[in-house]
């Protein structure tokens, strides 16, 4: 755990959240500034910075991120219509949070990838 990281707080059931999923090494919780009608977080609950950290760190958790958000999005009623992971990843793409997170996003349809 790291000091004053907030997503590793919430995994540790320090600060409320509305959780969705939980595993024994991941935690699916809702966004608190929801960008489609379904924005869910998912997290390794070990911290890492980014998801290219937790991918060179430990490749076996950064599967199992991607496989909770799969079952996340099947679980929310997104795997029929789709649904968009992002991980933001440093200054350019707009980090926010430095705990590796994966946006799990649908609901509606998403429109471009990118705003220009
Ligand atoms: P990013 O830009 O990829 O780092 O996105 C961080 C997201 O985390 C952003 O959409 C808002 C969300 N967020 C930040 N703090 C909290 C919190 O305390 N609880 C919840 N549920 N979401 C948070």
């Amino acid at each position: 755990m790291s000091d004053n990281c907030v997503f590793c707080r919430i995994a540790a059931g320090e600060l409320p959240t509305t959780l969705v999923h939980e595993s024994r090494h991941t935690v699916a919780f809702r966004d608190l500034h929801p960008q489609a009608p379904t924005h869910v977080l998912v997290i390794p609950k070990a911290h890492h910075t980014d998801v290219a950290a937790l991918a060179a760190a430990d490749p076996a958790a950064a599967g199992e991120v991607l496989v909770t958000a799969a079952a996340v999005a099947q679980a929310e009623g997104l795997a029929a219509d789709g649904f968009r992971l992002i991980f933001n990843t440093g200054r350019y793409a707009g980090q926010e949070v430095f705990h590796v997170h994966a946006h799990v996003l649908g609901g509606a349809p998403l429109g471009p990838m990118l705003s220009r």
